[in-house]
């Protein structure tokens, strides 16, 4: 199968399995299911668990990746809802949907992320209750990530960053936490699925290769922010530069940003090299995030 059509398949596989994970609209409190799904199931590029997938298969050990990717896909979701909330971003528009806030109101908005980011731990304690062992690394892995020193706390840097000049520090904290964080995390996940959990050699390459890859991500996010339009996005372009963002192009422009993108994408291929196995779907993956347009 070539590269885009088993990226289209994970994709349906995901879905699918998000559809069959999360509790059915009509679950009482109605309107919180409703807002939860209408969140979930509006189009997201599925980066995070195909990563989680195609770290566990470098591997191969027969273990279930999918309820890991599942979990790191509700943490990514909440953390979308609550950034687009009046009190962060306040953006209207996402996954080319409007907003959770905007869909629904903000109360319900609020809430589907609280239970979202609780959702994807009981999915962990409850998928893997045959597997005992696993559990604690995993939620350990995931709790880390999402935690007050890591997407949290990059959010509070960014938001507190936001009107001022751009520094190299700052920029560093944010991206690499706001958005490297997770990416490290799908990697470690989806390595201790794979069997390596245990290995520091293979885990220290792993959490190298997920924050060159965030790095990456995050400037062509930057990127894409500067130079898309909100229509080929579905979420608010140009957005960075009104909110007085900590952007890689607010520091150093878009051709400089461009260059950053290729060298942290070198850097994650050299990696997800030296850690071997079959690692050909994910050296695939990685270059076309470089290329990706939304
Ligand atoms: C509210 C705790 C909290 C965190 C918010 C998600 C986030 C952190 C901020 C959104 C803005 C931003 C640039 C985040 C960096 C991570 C990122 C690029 C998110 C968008 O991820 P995609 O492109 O989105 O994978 P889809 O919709 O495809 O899943």
């Amino acid at each position: 199968m070539n590269f885009t059509r088993q990226l289209n398949d994970l994709q349906e596989k995901i879905n699918r399995a998000l559809d069959f994970r999360l509790p059915a609209p009509a679950t009482r409190p109605r309107r919180l299911h409703e807002a939860i799904r209408h969140s979930v199931s509006a189009g997201g590029k599925r980066v995070r668990p195909i990563l989680v997938l195609s770290a566990s298969q470098l591997f191969p050990s027969g273990n279930n990746a999918m309820s890991a990717a599942v979990s790191i896909e509700c943490i990514h979701t909440y953390s979308l809802i609550h950034d687009d909330l009046p009190a962060m971003d306040n953006s209207d528009l996402r996954r080319g949907q409007p907003s959770c806030h905007k869909a629904f109101d903000e109360a319900t908005a609020i809430l589907a992320g609280d239970a979202l980011l609780a959702m994807a731990f009981e999915i962990l304690s409850v998928d893997y209750s045959d597997q005992p062992d696993l559990i604690a690394p995993l939620v350990r892995i995931l709790a880390n990530a999402a935690g007050s020193e890591r997407l949290v706390g990059g959010q509070m840097e960014d938001l507190l960053a936001e009107g001022s000049t751009p520094n190299t520090d700052t920029l560093k904290y944010v991206h690499e936490n706001k958005t490297g964080a997770l990416l490290v995390a799908c990697v470690e996940m989806g390595l201790c699925l794979g069997g390596k959990r245990g290995n520091e050699e293979v885990l220290i390459l792993g959490r190298r290769l997920g924050m060159s890859l965030g790095l990456a991500f995050q400037a062509m996010d930057d990127l894409l922010d500067a130079t898309r339009t909100t229509e080929e996005l579905g979420k608010d372009a140009e957005s960075d530069a009104a909110q007085g963002k900590a952007t890689s192009v607010a520091f150093c422009g878009i051709e400089e940003t461009r260059i950053k993108a290729k060298e942290y994408t070198q850097e994650a291929l050299s990696f997800a090299r030296e850690i071997g196995g079959e690692n050909e779907f994910l050296l695939e993956l990685i270059a076309y995030l470089l290329n990706r347009k939304k």
